[in-house]
């Protein structure tokens, strides 16, 4: 077979343009490809509803490939261990409901799976705002701003595109981008105890494991937020390499939006 360069070139282009188009108007728009996004993208798209992930860095996956620093093992707990292998990620028992993963196996089958089910990954990309709209008399978040992460890294002065969804998710991790980016720049509060973002508690993995999970939802009318976005926004302690809370967090939000959806 002959192989021509321009063939190669205008295959890449048709079909990234044809993922991108398909990612301009969405139901639900997930921001970072961690744990928990990677997780509600995967039973978004088995339940149908047209979702994409945007992803600032090259790699999908957050904070799972480097296990606890840099043991490339992560934790999961009982509680999560059939989504676990719902997803296919093998896992061996350490005694008292723990268990290891191989932090490399399990991120990889978690992106693959989250593709696999039909939500797009859209990685270089960062979201650098939110579309905020009226709609039924009610102020909502109605879509994000997106730019090529190089042009945000260069502080070069390109304009962003505006892309709309009907809910986004605040899947950032520790730094909770999105909410802050709402409390900085609207005059809103957030669902919290402070109306904005109360701030990340030191490490304490029980309280955090269950803490992600309680509050994994909506914080403002089309603004969820889940994963460790959560602990951030509404004061709760941070866990380390135990990943049961993120992967039920992600499980949890791609059901309460589905069940919005339906409304
Ligand atoms: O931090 P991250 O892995 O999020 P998570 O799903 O999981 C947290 C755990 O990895 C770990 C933990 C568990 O014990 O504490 O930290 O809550 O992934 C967040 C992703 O969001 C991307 C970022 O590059 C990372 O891959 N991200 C952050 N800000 C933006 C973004 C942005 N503005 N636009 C696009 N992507």
């Amino acid at each position: 077979m002959k192989i021509d360069d321009v063939t190669i070139s205008r295959s890449v282009i048709e079909s990234y343009v044809e993922k991108f188009l398909g990612s301009l108007e969405v139901e639900v728009a997930l921001v970072g490809a961690g744990p928990s996004n990677l997780i509600a993208g995967y039973y978004l798209g088995k339940a149908g509803l047209k979702a994409v992930i945007f992803e600032s860095k090259l790699a999908p996956g957050g904070g799972m490939w480097g296990g606890g620093m840099m043991f490339n093992e992560i934790v999961v707990q009982d509680d999560a261990t059939h989504i676990v292998d719902e997803m296919g990620i093998s896992h061996r028992p350490k005694g008292n409901g723990y268990y290891t993963m191989d932090s490399v196996e399990a991120t990889s089958t978690i992106v693959s799976r989250c593709v696999k089910a039909g939500t797009a990954i859209l990685n270089l990309i960062k979201v650098t705002d939110v579309l905020f709209r009226q709609k039924a008399g009610q102020s909502r978040v109605s879509g994000l701003v997106i730019n090529w992460s190089p042009v945000e890294s260069l502080e070069l002065h390109v304009d962003p595109l505006g892309i709309s969804a009907s809910f986004v998710v605040d899947g950032t991790g520790h730094p909770a981008e999105i909410c802050r980016i709402v409390t900085r720049k609207l005059d809103v509060k957030l669902n919290t105890k402070t109306g904005g973002v109360v701030g990340e508690m030191p490490l304490w993995a029980e309280k955090g494991e269950q803490f992600t999970v309680a509050n994994t939802g909506e914080v403002f009318p089309g603004l969820y937020v889940a994963g460790m976005a959560a602990n951030n926004v509404f004061g709760g302690p941070r866990m380390g390499p135990i990943f049961g809370g993120m992967i039920l967090s992600g499980r949890k939000v791609a059901e309460l939006i589905s069940q919005k959806a339906k409304k």
